[in-house]
């Protein structure tokens, strides 16, 4: 079968919720991936960082088929080996007191809105019912009705009403906003340290510093969710490490199951975790022992192979080979942290997809987001030599 026999083939069965370049992939190591034609590619998405630790990680492959020869799933109904361990190694890794596993970022999500609800009523004394979570315009924390309740983009709510209430939306990065926006009920602020899908949007330093500060002050929880921008993509374990702010609550995910295996958790203290009591909320697969294994492995190869440090060092280089660009009249701006760069083009360079579809061509996988923004998010196990040759392609699909 060729590239066209899987494209009709998709196009006859699945369901049309994505629009992806016509690329088939067989196989991928590393930073790198091949087509059913055999044809190699860079891969600068990793999976939207699902992929820090690139494809196939003999590592946690490894783990995996180790796991998986063992026992797979216990359900929470009873205990496995693994899960306990993972808690230990993710709360000891960033210093908090528990975690609560899922399988999906949006769960993850979902959990820490949950527990925020529940702590607001059982620790704040919100009346029942009334409590409010303040998010982000142009926020991006997944696809569930509740999520999308306070998304700020007509594409991801169209025909999914209605819709869940108690959410409050304020501008990203507008502190006074924030301010105003707060009530007696208000339990907590999500928000995502770096914006993604809204293009790699960096907040003005200082930000989350002063997020932390006024939830601290109004009894609110600062939620942060790191489920892309965590784990090494910014060059720092988390993205509020650049602050040094410590949320409340960390939503995890993607590169906890380093492309394995879906893995998301929350992470928080005792004070806030402890509001679920046994049958309040679960899921059959989370925290699974194949799981556990699968993100124990991902952590290993995280701090062992220093992809934090990696991301951070080969983060700096490629926005200096980058800086050309700045004079370029297509591009609008270069932003981002780590080796997660968003370059915004010109309206009138009439939009991402068609330098993504060139860069493709050039044998260099990359997506567009909202529209205007290239984002370049390769693994971070590439190699300098790599990601040289990928910055190669980016500068001259921009000539
Ligand atoms: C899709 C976007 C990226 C996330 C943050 C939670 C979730 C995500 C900060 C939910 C998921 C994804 C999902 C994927 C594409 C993608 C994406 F463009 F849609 F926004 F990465 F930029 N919080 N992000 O980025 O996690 O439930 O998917 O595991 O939905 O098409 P999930």
């Amino acid at each position: 079968m060729r590239t066209s026999d899987y494209i009709s083939l998709e196009k006859q069965y699945l369901a049309p919720n994505y629009n992806p370049l016509d690329v088939v992939i067989e196989k991928g190591e590393g930073a790198w991936v091949w087509d059913v034609e055999g044809k190699k590619y860079l891969d600068f998405l990793a999976a939207y960082s699902a992929l820090n630790q690139g494809y196939c990680h003999p590592r946690v492959l490894n783990a995996m088929i180790e796991q998986a020869k063992k026992v797979t799933l216990t359900s929470r109904a009873f205990r496995n080996d693994k899960l306990p361990l993972l808690g230990e190694k993710l709360c000891n890794l960033l210093g908090y007191e528990m975690m609560l596993p899922m399988n999906s970022g949006a769960e993850a999500v979902e959990t820490a809105l949950k527990a925020a609800r529940k702590w607001g009523y059982t620790k704040k004394g919100v009346a029942p019912g009334k409590a409010r979570i303040i998010a982000m315009e142009n926020n991006f924390h997944g696809r569930t009705i509740s999520i999308v309740s306070f998304s700020t983009e007509d594409d991801y709510r169209d025909g999914f009403g209605p819709f869940t209430d108690g959410f409050d939306i304020i501008p990203y990065g507008d502190f006074e906003a924030l301010e105003k926006a707060i009530t007696p009920d208000t339990v907590a602020v999500l928000l995502e340290p770096i914006q993604g899908e809204s293009g790699i949007i960096v907040p003005k330093d200082g930000f989350l510093k002063k997020v932390r500060n006024l939830c601290t002050a109004n009894k609110m929880l600062f939620i942060a969710d790191e489920i892309q921008s965590g784990l090494g993509r910014t060059g720092k374990l988390l993205a509020v490490d650049w602050e040094e702010v410590k949320p409340d609550m960390v939503c995890l995910g993607k590169a906890l199951g380093a492309g394995f295996y879906p893995v998301s958790a929350v992470v928080g203290s005792r004070e806030v975790l402890t509001v679920f009591k046994p049958g309040e909320h679960g899921s059959t697969f989370g925290g699974n022992p194949l799981a556990a294994a699968v993100a124990l492995a991902a952590l290993d190869v995280l701090i062992d192979e220093k992809l934090v440090e990696r991301a951070l060092e080969l983060g700096a280089h490629a926005m200096n080979r980058l800086e050309p660009l700045k004079s370029n009249p297509l591009v609008k701006e270069i932003r981002g942290r780590g080796l997660w760069i968003g370059i915004e083009l010109v309206p009138e360079a009439g939009g991402a997809r068609k330098y993504c579809q060139a860069l493709m061509e050039k044998g260099v996988l990359a997506k567009d987001t909202h529209h205007h923004t290239i984002r370049l998010a390769p693994p971070l196990v590439i190699s300098k030599e790599d990601l040289n040759w990928g910055l190669d392609q980016i500068l001259a699909v921009l000539k």
